[in-house]
């Protein structure tokens, strides 16, 4: 069926049409002659599956000859978005697939919109695993990602009379091109049961009897790099019943029950957790965990003794990331496997898995840090329990050797958390395994060094380190905004910067050229129209493409203040709607769109949601103000309407309080499109400060020191009269429904404004004032546009999974020949 050149799948137009046929015509089964937009998708990216497999199998073999130092990424969280176009451009194949669609009668855009999101994840963290697969497979890193298929994603966000709603995702009921399932590559994960000693050889062994086993199979993603052949996987884990014991069936009743019993084990990987806050302690989400860990860590145990007889160089071999605590079950895995069914003494073990775990953390407060009651443990996985409790028993003596008795510091280090519910402490076992632990920006690191894990540092300060997070230019460039970037690779004179995106510098020196200035306008202009197209079909609005697009899109939390934004806008419509004509001949026009999820148990982030909706309400049907104002909030926000929504944006808002946002990748993905921010001095948004200049961003809000002191001190301040005012406007139901909003007005007015909503309102509405002046002169407007693009090189995960590979992992790039 394949017209193949030099033993490779050929690539031109002509080829690409018959193959994009042929999938039709075999794969979906529909007729070559008679096809519609998504038959047309589905044959298209069969045919670019095809080419990702060719790529897939090369890079694998030659990583098995070459045998390098292998990085293995574990994260429950993947958020990949869509597929198709990621792949053709990095495949380097978008323009002949564009022809090929063309002669055919199809539009390459359409077709990719016909794709749903892959959205195997929450938020930021999640995203970022995504970005960091990217960067692995472009820099030709020996690397493997390691998560879990569920069946159903995050849920989809409805909104019905501005309240949310969740629904299932059911995003593999239409097919998954881009997975390979691998029946073959099936492990057994064990659950429950008893620990027996026995005697081996004289020696005194524990043996893990379980009572529940459950099989893992693969499903693998290939993650093509661009301007490379290296193409790495992804594989993800989905449970099966397991057919390791036949079923003893007494009679038809026994049978059919033992069927749907057994039926039962795919519940492991049915369904995504949803909050990305803390841990609740769930039986399920320990069993979802578990299963991840041990089937990754069967595969890798497995693949290493393919090519090794004995462990002695296992840890120049192998290194293992975790992503947050969430798979750090891997650690008593590793030593468990070794230990109890590789025969290692328990101090090779141990030493093994110091050298090769590493973790990332990507919380800031104490309370993010994940428990597992002692109990729970003990009963689905009682080796581990024991396992857990031998590390923290060495290390406890360790720590006595160290610093004495000092009861406070011990029971605030161990491993296992006294009181009325046991826990054990993951991030306390992490950081007593790891060889490294990472913050994701260097704030972040400050807080770890300072709060979380002061006494850690103070014992092992070497193991601190940090990697200011980046995201990927090749999907938040060059697939979500192919204007912006033709532009760049024309001013630049070469489109280098997808590899390398320091070159962006170079668009400095051109920061105030007319020509480029007004070419740069047009192109956000069209993406703003784009985006202007978008709002009408989701939410039936039309807005100006006239007015600065105001956006704030991210999970709806309380720290990260969507309410301060929503009563800002209050003060907005309040200062207009008592403007005198000449005045609001003065206003800029503005459209502020929010979009997000709540976590489906977070009753105040629900509350914003619904209170965005009702001020929207008044504010949008309100003749008073007409294009001067609108609140639009965006449904179901995702990866793929973040494609859409960012690069048409002009302001965007990270205004969380200085101090709770570890990181934060939005505002970089902004940055990199030329969207101006206006921010808090927090996380990542510190470091684009020092790269672009306080000049070219609207920076408010109280700093980490004095949020800090405030705390401290319980220092109260006397609410600023313009938030009292629209605080009270909320409070008496103007925007009805005080009861239920009533809530949000106590949390700043009565239980101590934790977030300091209060403190910062006037700083906000500074900052946004000076928006409104700078949005005046285009020219010194679109000067900071380019500015914000030309800063970005530093926050491309490019740039962090270099220092990764350097400075954490030591993994060295293994590039396939073409
Ligand atoms: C835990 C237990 C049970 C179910 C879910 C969770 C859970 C899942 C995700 C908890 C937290 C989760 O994610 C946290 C997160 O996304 N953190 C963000 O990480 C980004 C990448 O480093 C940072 O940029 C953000 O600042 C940080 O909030």
């Amino acid at each position: 069926v394949f017209e193949m050149m030099d033993g490779f799948l050929k690539n031109d137009p002509v080829s690409l049409q018959k193959d994009i046929l042929d999938h039709v015509e075999f794969t979906v089964a529909r007729s070559r002659f008679s096809f519609d937009d998504f038959e047309a998708y589905q044959g298209m990216a069969h045919s670019v599956r095809d080419r990702l497999i060719e790529r897939w199998h090369d890079t694998q073999q030659f990583f098995k000859k070459k045998d390098p130092k292998r990085l293995y990424y574990l994260s429950l969280e993947f958020l990949m978005g869509r597929s198709l176009s990621n792949s053709v451009i990095n495949l380097g194949v978008r323009d002949q697939y564009m022809d090929a669609l063309n002669q055919l009668g199809f539009s390459f855009e359409i077709l990719a919109e016909q794709e749903g999101d892959a959205a195997l994840g929450n938020g930021g963290l999640a995203r970022l695993s995504a970005c960091q697969m990217d960067s692995l497979a472009t820099m030709d890193f020996p690397a493997w990602g390691y998560g879990l298929r569920y069946q159903f994603g995050l849920f989809r966000q409805v909104i019905l009379d501005g309240f949310q709603h969740e629904q299932p995702d059911y995003w593999l009921n239409f097919g998954n091109p881009w997975e390979i399932e691998r029946v073959d590559v099936s492990y057994a994960v064990k659950f429950y049961g008893t620990v027996e000693e026995k005697s081996l050889n004289g020696m005194n062994c524990k043996v893990w009897i379980p009572g529940e086993t459950v099989e893992a199979v693969a499903y693998d993603n290939p993650i093509p790099g661009y301007g490379t052949r290296n193409t790495i996987n992804l594989r993800l884990w989905a449970a099966k019943p397991s057919g390791q014991y036949d079923m003893e069936s007494f009679g038809t009743g026994d049978y059919i029950n033992a069927v749907i019993d057994r039926q039962k084990a795919e519940t492991i990987s049915s369904v995504l957790y949803p909050d990305d806050r803390s841990y609740q302690g769930k039986e399920l989400r320990l069993k979802q965990q578990y299963f991840f860990v041990s089937a990754s860590v069967q595969d890798i145990i497995r693949r290493f003794k393919d090519s090794h007889s004995s462990f002695d160089e296992f840890h120049e071999k192998i290194a293992l990331q975790l992503t947050d605590t969430h798979p750090s079950l891997a650690i008593p895995e590793v030593i468990r496997v070794l230990v109890d069914e590789e025969q290692l003494s328990w101090k090779e073990a141990c030493d093994i898995a110091c050298k090769i775990f590493s973790f990332t953390t990507h919380t800031v407060v104490p309370e993010g840090l994940e428990k597992i009651p002692v109990d729970l443990l003990g009963s689905l996985l009682p080796r581990h329990l024991q396992i857990i409790y031998d590390i923290n028993f060495s290390f406890m003596e360790e720590l006595k050797q160290r610093f004495g008795l000092d009861y406070n510091r011990l029971s605030r280090m161990s491993i296992v958390e006294e009181g009325a519910v046991k826990n054990i402490l993951m991030a306390n076992l992490s950081m007593v395994v790891c060889h490294t632990v990472n913050g994701v920006s260097r704030v972040h690191l400050d807080t770890l060094k300072s709060k979380v894990f002061k006494d850690f540092y103070e014992l092992w300060p070497q193991k601190f380190h940090h990697k200011t997070n980046g995201v990927t230019q090749r999907r938040w460039l060059v697939v979500s905004n192919p204007g912006l970037c033709g532009l760049i690779s024309k001013w630049l004179g070469t489109d280098s910067w997808i590899r390398e995106v320091d070159l962006l510098l170079g668009l400095r020196e051109h920061a105030e050229n007319e020509e480029l200035q007004h070419e740069w306008r047009m192109v956000r202009r069209v993406n703003k129209i784009r985006l202007v197209e978008f709002i009408e079909t989701m939410t039936g609005m039309k807005v100006s493409p006239d007015a600065m697009f105001d956006v704030q899109i991210k999970r709806i939390h309380e720290y990260k203040r969507q309410l301060l934004n929503i009563l800002g806008i209050i003060h907005r419509y309040d200062c207009i709607k008592n403007m005198k004509d000449s005045e609001r001949r003065r206003v800029v026009p503005r459209v502020c769109i929010i979009g997000g999820k709540a976590a489906p148990g977070y009753e105040m982030a629900k509350k914003i949601i619904k209170l965005c909706h009702s001020v929207g309400e008044m504010i949008n049907n309100d003749p008073d103000i007409g294009d001067l104002l609108k609140l639009i909030f965006i449904p179901d926000y995702n990866v793929s309407v973040a494609e859409i929504v960012i690069p048409g944006s002009d302001l965007s808002q990270h205004i969380s309080t200085a101090g709770h946002e570890a990181s934060g990748t939005g505002s970089m993905k902004f940055l990199m499109n030329g969207c101006l921010l206006l921010a808090t001095a927090d996380g990542s948004t510190l470091e684009i400060i020092e790269e672009i200049g306080e000049e070219n961003m609207f920076i408010c809000g109280a700093k980490i020191h004095e949020v800090n002191m405030m705390r401290e001190k319980g220092e109260t301040i006397k609410m600023p009269l313009e938030l009292a005012r629209v605080v009270r406007m909320v409070r008496v139901g103007y925007f009805g429904h005080e009861e239920y909003f009533k809530p949000l007005c106590d949390s700043i007015e009565s239980s101590g404004d934790f977030y300091l909503l209060g403190h910062d309102f006037p700083s906000y509405l500074e900052a946004q004032a000076a928006a409104d002046m700078a949005f005046v002169n285009q020219k010194k407007w679109t000067k900071m546009s380019i500015l914000n693009t030309a800063g970005s090189g530093k926050f491309s995960s490019d740039r962090t999974i270099g220092e990764y590979a350097e400075q954490t992992w030591g993994v060295e790039p293994c590039r396939c020949p073409f």
